[in-house]
């Protein structure tokens, strides 16, 4: 199957009791046994449940892999990543990422004893001076939340090959139609599926897809010992929400650019952040493993004015301010002080969030409106 079809059947097959066509919403905690261990394969809901399972091969499906995992958020799928470490263990992981993500690695892991470097990969070569005997596991997202640096997935795998260290990709930004990182090399992909997967910001949820049984084996554990599973009616949101994945992410691309171009040609506009502009450090990577640019881009307006940050966003009318993205529709928000309020302002300044920055996750509305809202927001 080709991505398309994978997005609406990947992993589907029509409910056994009655052929209904989408999955049933089995909404239950537990199934009844004949005999002690007398079952269907179903035991007990935090374990497997029938619509959550139709789910997890959906998410294996569109990522080109052989299990799918889901989880309650996308913070407990990298809690998960985490718990396969011992105290002692380090990992090397992008400096620029979700602000929840760092403080879930300095805050919580720490004090675990996983020690934890936070360095720029936009040059893979950099990656290398960091590993040693301990170094277990390297984190890459790309393109990164909010600075859309772009990391090489495919040299990062052969690094990572070569030290036998674990590799996982967070690939909420781009999803599966613009990379498929464990075709580039990696070991595990990651999932914020709050965001695209989803699509209809109604849903948390959390997703990893790997291709190797014993890794598969050792997450199903982890996910079934802490328990953070998501229930069976957001499973079935998130179905029907990746059905229309390749439709969704067309258009965001197609709108991001548009909206790009927009910011980079505004007078007040100091610096577009867009891995499509051939100007992009690492334009030429984002070309080679991305199908198009997607729909996330974050800029800042000239002057460095909080203040006037703040301004703008209050102004914008149909790009909508909250925390989020990947939506249908189009979100503003304040990186400083919403997303990664929880990274101090002199590491985040250090990546280029700073005060001025603003990041659009730009929806599937008509263009023109969305160009009006920002014509009038930035005055
Ligand atoms: O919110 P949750 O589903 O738990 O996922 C966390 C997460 C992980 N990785 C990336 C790249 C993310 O962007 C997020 C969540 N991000 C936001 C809520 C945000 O507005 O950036």
């Amino acid at each position: 199957m080709k991505f398309n079809t994978k997005t609406i059947h990947g992993g589907q097959e029509h409910d056994p009791a009655y052929g209904a066509v989408m999955p049933p919403i089995y909404q239950t905690s537990t199934y009844a046994q004949s005999t002690p261990g007398g079952h269907k394969g179903y035991e007990y809901s935090r374990t497997h449940n029938p619509t959550r399972n139709a789910l997890e091969k959906s998410f294996a499906s569109i990522e080109n892999g052989k299990f799918g995992l889901a989880f309650s958020s996308g913070m407990a799928a990298i809690d998960t990543v985490i718990k396969l470490l011992n105290p002692g263990d380090e990992v090397i992981s992008t400096n620029d990422l979700y602000g929840g993500t760092y403080r879930l690695f300095t805050k919580v892991y720490e004090k675990y004893g996983v020690k934890f470097h936070f360095i720029g990969m936009e040059n893979a070569n950099n990656i290398e001076s960091y590993v040693n005997d301990n170094t277990k596991l390297i984190w890459v997202e790309t393109p990164t939340n909010p600075m859309m640096n772009i990391i090489d997935i495919d040299q990062t795998a052969k690094i990572a090959k070569k030290y036998n260290i674990l590799l996982a990709v967070d690939n909420t930004f781009a999803t599966p139609y613009l990379q498929q990182p464990l075709d580039l090399g990696a070991d595990i992909v990651m999932h914020s599926a709050t965001k695209y997967l989803g699509g209809h910001s109604d849903v948390v949820m959390g997703a990893l897809i790997v291709n190797d049984p014993e890794l598969a084996e050792k997450l199903a554990f982890l996910q079934n010992s802490s328990g953070a599973v998501c229930g069976p009616q957001d499973s079935f949101l998130m179905l029907r929400g990746i059905k229309t994945l390749h439709i969704r992410m067309q258009r965001h691309c197609e709108n991001g650019k548009a909206i790009a171009e927009y910011l980079a040609n505004h007078p007040k506009i100091e610096k577009v952040y867009w891995p499509g502009f051939e100007t992009h450090p690492n334009h030429d990577i984002a070309k080679l493993q991305m199908r198009d640019f997607g729909g996330m881009l974050s800029f800042t307006s000239k002057g460095n004015n909080y203040k006037e940050a703040v301004k703008i966003v209050e102004r914008l009318k149909l790009f909508t301010l909250a925390e989020s993205l990947g939506g249908v529709e189009s979100l503003s928000g304040h990186p400083a002080s919403m997303t990664h309020a929880s990274i101090p302002k002199e590491e985040r300044e250090k990546t280029g969030v700073v005060d001025s920055l603003i990041r659009l996750s730009v929806g599937i509305e008509d263009i023109e409106d969305l160009i009006n809202d920002l014509k009038q927001a930035l005055g």
